[in-house]
């Protein structure tokens, strides 16, 4: 019989990506938003079960970038070593625990692309044809007419006109995985979520595929086609392709990288509802091409909206990220993203609904909760956790809530429910602030109840951590300022699960001062 701490170390490492981002602007919130989720969820796996990947990047080949270099009068590769400097500067500052950041120019990229470029050619899953058709310019897409709605491109968000072309080019035999693709998804009814984006898919691909353009003839900023030169490889088979070149797979080894076998399949891409055919679609084509196995969940969130509309590099018309986190911090920041829309929908981005989070639930609930328990225990024990007593059952109220809370996180995240996960959290120090107004211990101290005065705050205290335990996948420098103030050891992100319960905090140990976790902002900046 196996442990169940075996299991997990023999468990595969838990695999989560974003999109890589187009350098062809700096980052905003937009692409924040699903970066602050994989980070989220990856932080949640390494606690839970010790170990995950998160994987980032940037997709630096193709018009768009090479576009943005020239309008700035710069080489393509110029521009995007710049740009790349700020999306690493952004997570750094936005505490984005990432394991790798690929970047589609790098070596180890290139040299794999192509040579799934090839294998599938040699296959003759890539061929070279001639084709005329409905063309999308914005997309790079290839339409077939039932699938244009009034003559325009039938992506949600594009829906420009498209026009007829002729193109000699090489295709990817994307027609012939359309049985393939329905039986996939029928025997997998989880491999995209939210389900309303799934019946999507399913539909676009009962409607009919075409093969797919995959090279870009004259686009200089490219991967060059193996033997023909003067064509590039489409961006799209480029980026998708990241996934797995930044595992080292390499379609000509019979033997897997060994990050390659611990990860692949990846547990979750995340990803905008702009990208979602791209990764339902083309990515598992591709792979079952290439005799790989798909991922296992493709999760495809909405947009962040201003006014309506989609906040995009070119938009414009809100901050710029930085200077967002310059203002707010990036606690507060990762916390309304969170917990505002259920993860899936669309948010209306406002500042005015960060300074209410921030003043409420943050400063008011949990920031008031810490501060409150740690200056009693200063005032009432010089500093120091007293010994509790048998539980009363308020106290047994309150470990029954800690404990399922934890059950609480077990059934949200893995949903990727990251509001439902944040609302129980709050509600657990809202419950802590309930229970100083009834068990009031300056009165216990008056009555010189000392020992009713001790357990309050041992629980209150040992409440404190389990909050800044719950609370680190999400906003991990306020965990760790919290932990910092109850003087704990180690690192906060580094505790295994198992202190994950009630009744862990040693009693006789010292805790540090109190200091307010987030100021309040009164009005907006
Ligand atoms: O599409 N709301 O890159 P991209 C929510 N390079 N999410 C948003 C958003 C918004 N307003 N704006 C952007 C690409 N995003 C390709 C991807 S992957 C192999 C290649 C997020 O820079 C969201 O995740 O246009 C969206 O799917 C992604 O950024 C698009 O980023």
């Amino acid at each position: 019989m196996i442990s169940s701490r075996k299991k997990v170390l023999m468990a595969k490492t838990f695999y989560v990506t974003t999109p890589i981002y187009y350098p062809n602007g700096i980052p905003h919130i937009g692409t924040a938003y699903t970066t602050i989720a994989a980070d989220i969820l990856a932080r949640w796996h390494r606690f839970r079960y010790g170990k995950a990947y998160l994987l980032t990047g940037t997709d630096e080949h193709g018009q768009k970038v090479e576009k943005a270099a020239d309008a700035r009068n710069l080489t393509a590769q110029v521009h995007v070593d710049e740009m790349v400097q700020s999306f690493k500067k952004a997570w750094e500052r936005l505490d984005i625990q990432y394991d790798d950041f690929i970047r589609t120019t790098e070596d180890r990229h290139t040299r794999t692309a192509l040579k799934i470029f090839k294998a599938l050619l040699d296959k003759g899953e890539i061929y070279k044809g001639e084709y005329e058709g409905w063309y999308c310019i914005s997309c790079e897409t290839f339409w077939i007419e039932s699938q244009l709605v009034e003559k325009k491109c039938p992506n949600q968000e594009c829906g420009k006109m498209v026009e007829w072309v002729k193109a000699e080019e090489y295709f990817f035999k994307l027609s012939a995985y359309q049985k393939r693709l329905l039986e996939y998804y029928d025997s997998h009814p989880d491999f995209v979520q939210p389900e309303v984006r799934f019946n999507e898919v399913k539909s676009l691909v009962t409607r009919g595929l075409l093969d797919i353009c995959v090279s870009r003839k004259g686009l200089k900023w490219g991967i060059p086609v193996p033997g023909d030169p003067e064509r590039s490889i489409y961006v799209w088979i480029d980026a998708l392709t990241n996934y797995i070149s930044a595992l080292g797979y390499d379609p000509e080894k019979k033997t897997p990288a060994l990050l390659f076998k611990d990860l692949w399949p990846a547990d979750v891409h995340l990803v905008g509802k702009d990208i979602l055919r791209f990764h339902a679609v083309i990515w598992p084509a591709l792979l079952i091409a290439l005799d790989l196995p798909l991922p296992k969940t493709l999760y495809v969130h909405g947009w962040l909206t201003m006014s309506g509309s989609k906040i995009s590099k070119s938009r414009g018309g809100y901050r710029d990220l930085m200077e967002l986190l310059e203002i707010y911090g990036p606690d507060p920041l990762r916390y309304f993203l969170m917990r505002e829309t259920p993860f899936g929908q669309d948010l209306d981005f406002s500042e005015e609904g960060i300074v209410r989070r921030l003043n409420t639930d943050l400063a008011n609930d949990l920031g008031n909760l810490l501060h409150r328990v740690l200056s009693m225990v200063h005032r009432y024990f010089n500093g120091e956790v007293p010994e509790p007593s048998e539980p009363g059952e308020a106290d047994l109220r309150l470990q029954a809530e800690i404990s399922s809370l934890s059950e609480k996180l077990e059934r949200f995240l893995p949903l990727l429910q990251f509001r439902d996960a944040l609302m129980s959290i709050l509600e657990l120090s809202a419950l802590g602030n309930r229970y100083v107004d009834e068990s009031a211990p300056w009165k216990l101290k008056k009555d010189g109840k000392e020992r009713r005065l001790a357990s309050v705050l041992y629980y209150l205290a040992d409440l404190c951590r389990i909050l800044a335990l719950a609370i680190s996948p999400f906003l991990p420098g306020t965990a760790a300022r919290i932990w910092s103030q109850l003087n704990l050891e180690g690192d906060v992100h580094h505790q295994v699960y198992s202190e994950f319960q009630p009744g862990k905090l040693v009693y006789g140990h010292r805790i540090g001062k109190p200091e307010p976790l987030f100021q309040k902002l009164d009005q907006l900046v």
